[in-house]
């Protein structure tokens, strides 16, 4: 018999991070396991985008480095108030990759100051365990593999990059294209209802695919609903195709 996935009710006893749970508690909420990615060049635009698709979502992925009019007042401000009045978490997609110094400085100073205002941030784990000790109050999503064509994350790297995250308190997640143990969080973008990957190596699968076989419990979809004619209509699609693959593998 094949093993079955884990509820979101179940997966909540299990975990201990506090951004984990209010995560699970929302998806639970909402009957939704959609983190919509803004990959969006302006306030404006990421504003609106974030009224339009907020009640459908769990979380709103940002690339805050890449919008071409930041300014903490008229980005992030309204940005939190629009996650509270949808109940959605803020995922910084910073990537952070360096030694711990360099990461602490990076999230707390600069123009972004990314501690103010992130709930969640992603980091890889090639610097170490040590490296990811310095953020606090947030919840780490610890990238144990990409998406990517070619990405070096094979099953030597993935194995290793497991045993930093488990012993790390402050990951309250992982990203990954492969099943993981049930007392963590699984995140997986590369996922698309129709496109077979675009020409710069990213490669999609549905959301029935990763949720049946890696038993993921998030997906991440980015262009597959930003650049929707209507994305809160295809927020909508992804977020029942999300949630009826879930029920349909427990
Ligand atoms: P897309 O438009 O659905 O392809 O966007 C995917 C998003 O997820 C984008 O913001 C990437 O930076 C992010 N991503 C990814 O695609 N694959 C990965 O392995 C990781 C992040 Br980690």
């Amino acid at each position: 018999q094949e093993k079955k996935k884990i509820s979101y009710e179940n997966k909540l006893e299990k975990v201990e991070h506090p951004m984990a749970k209010r995560l699970l508690e929302i998806a639970i909420e909402k009957n939704s396991n959609l983190i919509a990615s803004a990959d969006i060049l302006s306030t404006r635009e990421l504003l609106d985008f974030a009224d339009m698709v907020g009640p459908h979502i769990v979380a709103l992925k940002t690339h805050i480095d890449i919008l071409t009019d930041f300014d903490a007042d008229s980005t992030i401000l309204p940005l939190k108030d629009l996650a509270q009045k949808h109940n959605f978490l803020i995922m910084e997609d910073r990537k952070f990759a360096d030694i711990g110094n360099t990461q602490e400085l990076q999230f707390s100073y600069g123009m972004y100051k990314i501690s103010n205002w992130a709930d969640l941030v992603t980091a890889q784990v090639i610097g170490g365990s040590a490296s990811l000790d310095g953020f606090h109050n947030v919840g780490v999503v610890a990238i144990l593999g990409m998406s990517s064509k070619g990405t070096l994350t094979d099953a030597h790297y993935r194995e290793e990059a497991m045993k930093i995250i488990e012993n790390q308190s402050n990951v309250m997640a992982c990203v990954a294209q492969n099943e993981i143990p049930d007392d963590l969080i699984l995140m997986t973008p590369g996922v698309n209802l129709s496109d077979a990957g675009d020409s710069k190596g990213q490669q999609y699968n549905t959301p029935e695919k990763v949720i049946n076989n890696y038993h993921t419990d998030f997906i991440i979809v980015g262009r597959g609903i930003y650049k929707a004619e209507n994305p809160e209509q295809e927020a909508v699609k992804y977020k029942m195709a999300g949630w009826e693959a879930y029920k349909k593998a427990l």
